[in-house]
């Protein structure tokens, strides 16, 4: 088994409710065991203006699934929740990323971890830092440095 944590986002469609119900069916994906949610936290959105706020979060997941296999199944559940792929940080229904997996570093077309901008942003780095205050990326930057270093966008714990 292997310790992963995985970003969730929403912006449309009730996001608290997009967020509940992602969890309920990540609570389903096999050989995998959901632990724990940070908070929810609504935050300013990066990326395209005009787009509503966000609701995020993290959650910690044991799995001795693939990060690939892993994935597969984030991704099909996002499709469940009427997810589109048409703008680059356009507003979603959800998005479901992996953040770390493990000790991991990982190059691959369609995966790269730990997630390429979490460092840029709170909204990641703040309920990673709930569930897990002295965690270490596999590079050994610690958490809490990345979180002082990090851009201070609106973030509200709901
Ligand atoms: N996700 C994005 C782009 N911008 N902004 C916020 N606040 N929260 C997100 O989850 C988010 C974003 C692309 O994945
Ligand atoms: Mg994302
Ligand atoms: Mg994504």
């Amino acid at each position: 088994m292997e310790r992963v944590y995985i970003g969730l986002g929403s912006n449309l469609s009730e996001p608290q409710r997009q967020l509940r119900s992602a969890l309920t069916a990540m609570d389903k994906i096999p050989s995998s065991c959901l632990l724990r949610c940070s908070s929810f936290y609504s935050s300013t959105p990066i990326g395209p203006s005009g787009q509503p706020d966000y609701v995020n979060a993290v959650a910690e997941l044991n799995t001795s699934l693939s990060p690939i296999e892993l994935l597969d199944q984030l991704q099909s559940i996002e499709a469940a929740h009427g997810r589109e792929r048409s703008v680059r940080w356009g507003a979603r229904t959800l998005d479901l990323d992996i953040l770390l997996f493990g000790e991991r570093q990982i190059d691959d077309v369609r995966l790269q971890v730990p997630h390429p901008r979490m460092a840029e942003r709170n909204f990641v780095l703040l309920p990673l830092a709930e569930l897990e205050p002295q965690l270490q990326l596999p590079n050994g930057d610690p958490l809490q440095q990345l979180l002082q270093n990090c851009p201070q966008n609106r973030l509200n714990k709901i």
